[in-house]
């Protein structure tokens, strides 16, 4: 079975807990970690026939054009929480709570979704919603500090059996796992998984991540751990200092950056997290949209070289815009960037109204900021 996951907690949790359910069953399991699931990626990997393929925390939107470029020669399972297309094609099967009544960007995460697919298949696998927490929390599915839904389930089962410890406070609930270790918080487990996956895409930290989950920490995962957690420092630091000596780039509503491949070996979500942490510094216009763009690499660890002809833009706002777009001042990032995204012919992922990412053409950068200029107009 070859298993393909998202590099996120969420998609790191789910891949431990498909990995463990699957091997009981005598499976043996072939992990690929990838950052998104690129159309070129998923045509080479679905070439091959007559194998078992499972896409975790992402494809529910795209299982349509699975089954076309599948054509019938894979056994294929998604099991994602976002947003779904339906497909009646025989051999693809897609269980997204989304198509069942559930709310996938708040009662369930994929981690949790996983654990119900794991449990129907064999009760042994109860012992796995230990692991599934943590991508329920690491998605940050709270509504007033609380998991709700199916992930509160979770939580609460968890509890009963003494393996979680929920302590409420007036802003919500703060989850501690109970291990022969101690207590552990499980949004710092979260956030350990996240730079694992994301700071350490090209190194080896998806599957060190997943191997943190089913086995627990070792001497290894702490050192990658800090050795990534330098890198990802060092690299915001200098690109920070570009930044104060001219590097942000100004039109009437826009400050924008390009990072090209000065965040590698990292991950592309590092454009991301690296405007997460500058939105708010006096360096920066408040009133100005911000957006980045990183080099998407043409490497994917375990699958090959690909001619990936896109870059990857990320944006944010400070607070004070946040504010207005929250009060319908202004316009939100959900509309502004996909809008723009598609007039220059780039694919529109995953896009809310404070924080969003598409990629576009390489080239076609400035042609973006313009597009959303017109726009904003
Ligand atoms: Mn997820």
């Amino acid at each position: 079975m070859q298993l393909l996951h998202h590099n996120d907690s969420d998609g790191l949790t789910s891949a431990a807990v498909l990995t463990r359910a699957f091997e009981r069953a005598g499976f043996a399991v072939d992990r690929v970690c990838l950052e998104k699931p690129y159309p070129a990626v998923l045509r080479r990997v679905l070439e091959p026939s007559g194998r078992m393929l499972v896409f975790a925390d992402f494809a529910g939107r795209i299982a349509p054009l699975i089954a076309e470029l599948n054509r019938g020669r894979n056994l294929v399972l998604i099991l994602d929480h976002h947003k779904a297309t339906a497909t009646d094609d025989p051999r693809v099967h897609l269980l997204d709570p989304e198509l069942f009544g559930l709310r996938g960007d708040r009662d369930i995460t994929a981690s949790t979704t996983c654990l119900l697919f794991a449990r129907t298949w064999g009760a042994a696998n109860e012992d796995l919603a230990a692991v599934a927490i943590i991508g329920a929390v690491g998605d940050r599915f709270f509504v007033d500090g609380r998991l709700v839904g199916a992930n509160r389930e979770t939580a609460l089962e968890l509890a009963a059996r003494g393996l979680l410890e929920i302590v409420s406070g007036g802003d919500g609930e703060r989850y501690a796992l109970v291990t022969p270790r101690g207590r552990v918080p499980v949004d710092e487990l979260a956030r350990e998984l996240d730079t694992l996956g994301g700071a350490g895409y090209t190194a080896g930290g998806p599957e060190m991540g997943i191997r943190v989950c089913l086995e627990g920490p070792s001497p290894e995962s702490v050192s990658m751990l800090a050795r990534l957690r330098a890198i990802q420092e060092h690299a915001f630091a200098d690109e920070l200092r570009r930044l104060r000596s001219g590097g942000m780039k100004l039109t009437p509503h826009l400050q924008w950056i390009h990072v090209h491949d000065r965040f590698a070996p990292m991950g592309v979500k590092m454009i991301g997290a690296f405007l997460d942490e500058i939105k708010n510094l006096s360096d920066l216009d408040p009133r100005r949209y911000l957006a980045g763009f990183q080099a998407i690499p043409s490497a994917v660890p375990g699958v090959g070289d690909f001619e990936l002809s896109e870059v990857k833009v990320s944006m944010r706002v400070s607070d004070a815009m946040a504010e207005g777009i929250r009060a319908g001042r202004l316009l939100g990032l959900d509309v502004l960037l996909p809008e723009a995204t598609a007039r220059v012919g780039g694919f529109a992922d995953a896009c809310h109204s404070l924080t969003a990412a598409t990629t576009v053409p390489i080239g076609a950068e400035a042609r973006l900021i313009d597009e959303m200029e017109r726009i904003l107009a």
